[in-house]
């Protein structure tokens, strides 16, 4: 019944910032799923690892990958699989469930905010014990692993329905389909005041939440129409589909159009939130304004203890280093430590198991607390329902009184997408190359105070995590950042981050449009990096 299969190893399963992502039809090719799925089950029973949570965000090729994971772990003597009914569960989901049921591990498939369908992108990520991105030392060796593979095993077996809640056994493992939406329901009850909530979206204020047609759909419903009764029309795109109805899951000003056209109508709705392929992203929006995710971080800091599930206080508040200063100011208000990681939830892992922050967040529209070990879409929007709950202010109030309170981190991220990959690397080591040269000079008009290619030292176990990103700081607090993206499928993704911090003054923070306001920025890192000519770009794909 366990047939051992010949294979040789593909030279390419290398995991990126979050699993590994490739074009689906390459995950569609033989052997090529099996050989990464050897490889993680290889690495889980050495570390012995007896369990499993396995769901995806449903996207094309979901359900083949699911049965063929479920053969494998059966194959492999996985003593316990967990799979959740209808295969689907978003990557919060997949980390509560870890963690609540003291597994020792989850595959999630997911290619997160990128597209869906055959010819689209297919990913896999693999979670560890404590509910986790696997972190670096486990993502190369499961990498080393796949490396030198020449068989996988599969059981033969039939597929598992995963259309309803049962628990089977096969040879020597138990395979429970479970319900992937209730349990983390019941998380964000215990951790939000849903009366609170429920009364503020009867009293007239209307919120719009869009799914995007991606994993989150389900999730939303339980929460704002079984459990909050929200009026009808307060969510979009909540049937998860395949090829997600043709929309690029991907949270942001350009991908989710239709949802920021509404929140800037005259009639629009109060608060608005959208949601990436496998829920753990989210963009918050309110009528006539766009919370950046590096404001959004720093606001939920600032009124944490508005939340019945932070009432404490936080412990610390990590950011991803792209991510702007903002939530800085708030930590050091507040006295606690803010710690700067790279890019990547993996690095917020230990600092969360070690108690020592409570709340994180990157600029790529990810937030989350030590919850769960990903960041959380939902959770992201309920925190800002019951802060909006308690204070009864606009979502624009609230963001401007932070400003008033705190100053402005102008903040915007350049994407340059699809670029040859040689370029791309070439430019990054010219660039590296005239760092020092930039250190304490003035410069078109620039005085730079350090530029550096971010070197990472764990705080907890110490390990180090070299050439994270180009970081320019200026003497005024802003900063230009660029880095290679870890989670494209074509090419090489060039991201330019800027920001410029306001001080609060007399008159309030000046507001301008915020490309206006980075302007200068803008301009002195094509100056003198010589951005544009050398990846041969005119202006970038996405700007967020
Ligand atoms: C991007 C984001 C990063 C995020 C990662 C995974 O990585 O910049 O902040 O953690 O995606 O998010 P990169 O290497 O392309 O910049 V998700 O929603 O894919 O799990
Ligand atoms: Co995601």
């Amino acid at each position: 019944m366990i047939k051992t299969i010949q294979t040789t190893p593909f030279n390419d399963q290398k995991p990126g910032t979050s699993g590994l992502r490739k074009k689906t039809r390459i995950f569609m090719q033989p052997h090529y799923l099996e050989n990464f799925v050897q490889a993680i089950l290889l690495e889980l029973k050495e570390g012995g690892g007896n369990s499993l949570v396995i769901g995806g965000d449903g996207r094309y090729y979901n359900h083949q990958a699911i049965q063929t994971i479920l053969k494998m772990a059966v194959a492999n003597h996985i003593e316990r699989v967990y799979v959740a009914k209808n295969g689907l569960l978003s990557t919060p989901a997949a980390s509560h469930f870890i963690r609540k049921n003291a597994l020792s591990g989850g595959i999630v498939l997911s290619a997160s905010h990128n597209p869906g369908g055959e010819a689209q992108d297919f990913g896999v990520k693999f979670n560890v014990s404590n509910g986790g991105p696997a972190p670096e030392a486990v993502t190369t060796s499961i990498y080393k692993r796949s490396k030198g593979l020449t068989t996988y095993s599969i059981a033969e077996m039939p597929d598992i329905d995963l259309t309803y809640l049962h628990t089977t056994r096969v040879l020597q493992t138990d395979i429970e389909v479970f319900n992937g939406i209730s349990d983390y329901v019941q998380l964000m009850e215990g951790l939000f005041d849903f009366s609170g909530i429920k009364r503020l979206l009867h009293s007239g204020f209307s919120v719009r939440l869009d799914a995007m047609n991606a994993v989150t759909g389900p999730y939303l419903i339980s929460i704002f129409y079984d459990a909050l009764k929200a009026p009808e029309e307060s969510l979009l795109h909540s049937t998860p589909l395949k090829d997600f109805g043709g929309l690029h899951p991907d949270p942001n000003l350009k991908y989710a159009k239709e949802l920021v056209e509404q929140v800037m109508r005259p009639d629009g709705p109060d608060f608005a939130a959208a949601f990436d392929g496998d829920g753990d992203r989210n963009m918050i929006l309110g009528k006539n304004i766009f919370v950046t995710p590096s404001d959004s971080l720093a606001i939920l800091a600032a009124n944490a203890t508005l939340a019945p599930g932070y009432s404490a206080g936080l412990k610390g508040i990590a950011r991803s280093m792209p991510t702007s200063q903002a939530a800085d100011r708030v930590a050091a208000h507040l006295g606690i430590p803010c710690f700067e990681t790279p890019t990547g939830w993996k690095f917020f892992g230990n600092l969360l198991d070690a108690d020592m922050v409570t709340l994180c967040g990157e600029e790529s529209f990810g937030t989350g607390s030590h919850h769960v070990r990903e960041k959380d879409g939902v959770w992201a929007a309920l925190f800002w329902l019951n802060i909006l709950a308690q204070k009864r202010m606009s979502v624009k109030g609230i963001v401007q009184e932070h400003w008033q309170r705190f100053g402005r981190n102008y903040y915007s991220r350049h994407d340059y997408e699809a670029i040859d990959a040689q370029q791309a690397h070439e430019f990054m080591q010219r660039a590296e190359a005239i760092l020092p040269s930039l250190i304490n000079k003035e410069i078109h008009g620039y005085q730079v105070k350090m530029a550096d290619n971010f070197t990472y030292q764990d705080p907890v176990d110490h390990s180090i995590s070299e050439k994270q990103g180009i970081r320019i700081g200026f003497e005024d607090g802003s900063r230009v950042v660029f880095r290679l993206s870890g989670t494209g499928t074509q090419g090489a993704t060039l991201r330019l981050y800027l920001e410029r911090y306001c001080e609060k003054g007399e008159a309030g923070p000046v507001e301008i449009e915020t490309q206006r306001a980075l302007e200068g920025l803008i301009q002195w890192t094509d100056r003198v990096f010589d951005l544009k000519r050398t990846i041969g770009r005119s202006a970038p794909d996405v700007i967020t």
